[in-house]
């Protein structure tokens, strides 16, 4: 039996119960509804950010040379945040493939701008087809891309290299006819970039064509994928196969690095003497000091500069894109050709005369890279 008191305590529990109850919902309430609205403000301000800056995603090819930490660096210099950019960057780490991910990421990102540093010509048909359908311009940078439909990519920045090809081989042509070496003298070793990159393509060609019409012997084309290590490796094994080689033509300054290596290693003398049993490296770039410095102890006796610095050209591009102008479909760089000798003052491509730089120290200091 429960007496009349104790009915009226718990009656009163029982309502203190569902008050408390009652207020634990309402709190519930207001919280998740103010989550919510703060959540939707997130948002908000999130796309506030993102209509502020120009959203750029750029796919580069990988971190292989010493001109490629440059172009990376310069790159990441110009689109910050401070000028209004927002950089996306990926690293492709040498594969087709990984470059091919990062473009679709960048489209479903919806970026304003993509950027492609290719690591060779061929395959790109698919995914700019899909950057195009997305209607995200595509600028390409560094190496070119080889498609079947132009419309393809909005514009190209980068060097001509089969020029740095033909001019290397023209320094080495003007510089063995006023030394008054034979041509049949001459045993060249290519050791070439990546097969299938634009400046391996143009580089190997230079020379290519004018081991032919000159009368040298090209022995062996072998790559070097533009690393230091395969250069040595592969510089190595060319010592072993070829007793006569006396220039190594290398696609780049770190495959020089590793040439110069196995040489010294194979106590073979470096020099531009050929004459005398020297054997003499040429080389492409020019980026790294240490390049440079080589240049003056005759190491590596010439250098056709490549220039790394895109990323104010790739921006010019976009701010010109951004202003309703259409930039030119093609901007090559202009670029020089260093040597320590002064056998060769300048030397003749086509119709035009090029100087060549007689590199010294102060040459070095003034260089911006
Ligand atoms: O010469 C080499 C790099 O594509 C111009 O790639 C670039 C080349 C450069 O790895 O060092």
């Amino acid at each position: 039996m429960i007496d009349k008191e104790e009915l009226l305590r718990r009656t009163a529990v029982k309502k203190s119960f569902a008050i408390v109850m009652f207020l634990i919902l309402c709190i519930l309430a207001i919280s998740c509804d103010s989550s919510f609205s703060s959540k939707e403000e997130t948002v908000n301000v999130e796309d506030e950010i993102s209509d502020e800056y120009i959203v750029v995603g750029f796919s580069q090819l990988g971190a292989e040379s010493d001109w490629r930490s440059a172009n990376t660096e310069s790159m990441k210099a110009a689109f910050t945040t401070a000028d209004g950019y927002k950089l996306i960057f990926e690293d492709g780490q040498q594969k087709q493939t990984n470059q091919i991910t990062a473009i679709r990421t960048f489209i479903q990102q919806e970026v304003d701008y993509i950027v492609l540093a290719p690591v060779t010509e061929t395959g790109w048909d698919t995914v700019l087809q899909e950057a195009k359908d997305a209607g995200i311009p595509v600028i390409i940078v560094d190496r070119m891309v080889d498609v079947s439909d132009e419309s393809l990519f909005t514009c190209w920045v980068g060097s001509d290299f089969e020029l740095e090809g033909r001019k290397m081989a023209e320094w080495l042509k003007q510089y063995t006819l006023k030394e008054k070496i034979d041509p049949s003298f001459i045993h060249i070793v290519n050791i070439q970039g990546t097969i299938g990159a634009s400046a391996q393509i143009g580089r190997t060609k230079g020379l290519a064509d004018a081991a032919r019409e000159n009368g040298w012997s090209l022995l062996a084309e072998v790559t070097g994928d533009f690393t230091q290590a395969k250069g040595k490796e592969v510089m190595e094994s060319l010592l072993k196969q070829y007793d006569d080689i006396n220039v190594v033509y290398c696609e780049n300054d770190n495959e020089a690095f590793g040439a110069i290596e196995a040489i010294e290693e194979a106590g073979r003398k470096i020099g531009s003497d050929i004459a005398s049993g020297e054997i003499m490296v040429l080389s492409f770039d020019g980026v790294k000091k240490e390049a440079m410095e080589y240049v003056l102890q005759d190491k590596i006796t010439c250098i056709a500069e490549c220039n790394p610095l895109h990323g104010p050209r790739v921006k010019a591009i976009i701010e010109a894109l951004e202003a309703g102008v259409t930039p030119d479909k093609y901007s090559y760089v202009d670029e020089e050709i260093y040597s320590a000798s002064e056998v060769v003052s300048s030397l003749k491509v086509g119709e035009t005369t090029y100087d060549v730089i007689i590199l010294t120290h102060d040459i070095i200091d003034q260089r911006s890279y």
